[in-house]
């Protein structure tokens, strides 16, 4: 046969598999945190082969937990896959845990035949999974047919991250992987979203609103939260912060959108500023338990549910948010870059920073809590305290400010939160909203993917105990974090006694003196025992120069912790002690 009569070959068919994978790379979703199995191995095989990064790891919980702090970094979706009821269960969390924290992630999982599920016929893993997911996803779809992957994904990318950015769940049946379309119904079949989260511009006139409680505040407060950190507009929010001259308090994961060590930094006098302020403006930030809903004695109210006589206004791009506990003056409904600009466009010059007598009483109960913290820092007991070994990672990251931040526990959260000062945006990440453990592994991966920093990861010994097998994940694709384990021998101490006659431990303590270090010598890893100060900082500066996997496990007085840490009054037994 001469070339001329050789016939041509029809254009390639696309299969189910190969339309989520187009699908994701044309909206340029380039990494996938899962964990292989039916129906869904071959599609984590092909994703890779066609240039997605795949990150495969231990449980679906921790990949789970990965992807969402993805989205929190990146403001793109971040995915998980999943095998069907068991392993859509184990991410299931983590998908919830994206809704709470406003982070946006894709949950896609494989599932079993629609048929035999929905007569309860006894499928392979059979779960209706949609309707599991509803109740925890901000959104949940399913895609029955080939042709309709491609706008199953692009409605589940609007979903995750437009309005109040969340958790989506997608629903792919097995069957749908092999079913085919020619290769130009399969082009046509995909979506590119244009303008996946449109800016949402306030209202002058809530802008004004909110500018004119600020002008007639005497004793301002602007509280920044995660919601500020996840919005990037960073250069923005610090210039209004310092154009106004307001006094600013960071939540958590808001550390470091303008550095801790900042003069306008509240940090330090929080329990005065709170009550002591007549407006304050929220950021990215809700009045839920973490700021005691607005309310109680934390605001200067007389009992728990007074409030303290502040005027609240209130950024957020959620319209449903204001009103949620106390009555907020002055909402400004809109994206946080939007919102914040018009509001800076309001304080040019002749703006009038708030007046001494306030700044200056902030300035002194600063000074003073400061001053105390320094004192306790500044000891070195044996074995080591939270805050021995915490100066020492104060230090490491003062050093290292790129470094990303991970942190868990109940303890070894609210001394590294109050101890370590942050310098730059989105830098640490922690438990969020429901203060939920095993978040750190899942964490660490993703931070060191996304960013290319290395990454410090300061845990309690349970926490870490969540997810810490995912420490064989961080050893496998060779990721720069530094894991170090504050044991103290258990959940909020190490000393609790069974009062009975059995031999079973106290429900709280763990094996005593446990070597977390040996788990990632197990995987080529590097381990460390950390006895002093000194150790540590060697181990954890060893760590960041040479960007191996390290764990070091860094021997706490089992008699430091408090029971519930910081948040003991919300533990109904802790206080009859
Ligand atoms: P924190 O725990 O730090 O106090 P929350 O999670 O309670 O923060 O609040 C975050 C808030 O930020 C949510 O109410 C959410 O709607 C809001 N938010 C998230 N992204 C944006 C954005 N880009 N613009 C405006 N508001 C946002
Ligand atoms: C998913 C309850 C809150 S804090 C904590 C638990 C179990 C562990 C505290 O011990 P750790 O820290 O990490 O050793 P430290 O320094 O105080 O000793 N299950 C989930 N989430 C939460 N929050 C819990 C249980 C809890
Ligand atoms: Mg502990």
């Amino acid at each position: 046969m001469n070339a001329a009569t050789e016939p041509v070959p029809p254009p390639p068919a696309a299969d189910g598999a190969q339309l989520v994978i187009d699908a994701l790379r044309l909206n340029g979703l380039d990494t996938i945190y899962g964990l292989p199995g039916i129906p869904i191995t071959d599609l984590m095989r092909r994703a890779q082969g066609a240039g997605i990064r795949v990150l495969s790891f231990r449980h679906e919980q921790s990949a789970g937990y990965a992807a969402s702090i993805a989205g929190f970094l990146t403001r793109k979706p971040g995915v998980c896959l999943t095998v069907s009821a068991p392993g859509f269960l184990n991410g299931l969390n983590a998908l919830a845990h994206a809704t709470v924290n406003c982070f946006p992630m894709i949950l896609i999982s494989g599932s079993s035949e629609r048929e035999v599920v929905d007569l309860q016929q006894g499928a392979y893993e059979e779960l209706d999974q949609l309707a599991i997911a509803k109740p925890v996803a901000k959104a949940a779809f399913r895609v029955l047919h080939a042709e309709d992957i491609g706008t199953g994904v692009a409605r589940a990318i609007r979903a995750a991250v437009s309005g109040r950015p969340g958790g989506v769940y997608l629903d792919l049946p097995a069957k749908l992987f092999t079913e085919t379309l020619d290769a130009g119904a399969a082009e046509r079949s995909l979506i590119k979203v244009v303008d996946p989260a449109p800016r949402q511009h306030p209202d002058q006139e809530a802008v004004e609103r909110a500018l004119g409680l600020l002008r007639g505040a005497k004793r301002p407060l602007i509280v920044l939260g995660k919601g500020a950190a996840y919005a990037q507009a960073d250069a923005d929010i610090r210039a209004l912060v310092e154009r106004t001259g307001i006094p600013y308090l960071p939540m958590s994961m808001a550390k470091g959108l303008l550095p801790d060590t900042h003069e306008q930094c509240a940090a330090a006098a929080r329990s005065y500023v709170l009550p002591a302020a007549d407006v304050v403006m929220l950021v990215g930030a809700r009045l839920n338990w973490l700021l005691s809903h607005g309310k109680g004695q934390t605001w200067g109210g007389r009992g728990p549910k007074e409030s303290g006589g502040q005027r609240f206004i209130q950024i957020d791009i959620s319209p449903q948010e204001p009103d949620s506990n106390v009555r907020i003056d002055a909402p400004v409904v809109g994206d946080i870059g939007s919102c914040v600009a018009a509001l800076l466009a309001g304080t040019g010059a002749g703006w009038k920073k708030p007046a001494a007598e306030w700044t200056d009483a902030i300035g002194q109960q600063k000074a003073a809590n400061v001053a105390r913290m320094a004192e306790r820092l500044a000891k070195s007991p044996s074995p080591m305290s939270f805050h021995s070994a915490l100066a020492v990672v104060r230090d490491i990251v003062k050093a290292n400010p790129d470094a990303m931040l991970v942190n868990e526990g109940a303890n070894a959260l609210d001394f590294t939160r109050s101890i370590v000062d942050v310098y730059k945006p989105r830098r640490r990440l922690d438990v969020g909203t429901w203060g939920i453990m095993g978040v750190g592994m899942g964490y660490s991966v993703a931070a060191a993917v996304v960013t290319g920093q290395p990454v410090i990861a300061i845990e309690g010994d349970s926490a870490f105990g969540f997810s810490g097998m995912e420490v064989e994940t961080i050893c496998r694709y060779r990721l720069p974090v530094c894991v170090v384990v504050m044991n103290n021998n258990g959940v909020y101490r190490g000393t609790d006694v069974n009062p009975t006659e059995s031999t079973d431990p106290a429900p709280t303590v763990f094996v005593r003196n446990a070597r977390y270090d040996r788990i990632i010598e197990a995987f080529g890893g590097v381990g460390a025992h950390a006895t002093t100060p000194l150790e540590l900082r060697a181990a954890m500066e060893e760590a960041l120069r040479s960007r191996k996997p390290t764990l070091i496990n860094a021997v706490i007085d089992e008699t430091a912790g408090t029971e519930s840490g910081r948040i003991r009054s919300l533990n109904p037994t802790a206080n009859r002690k």
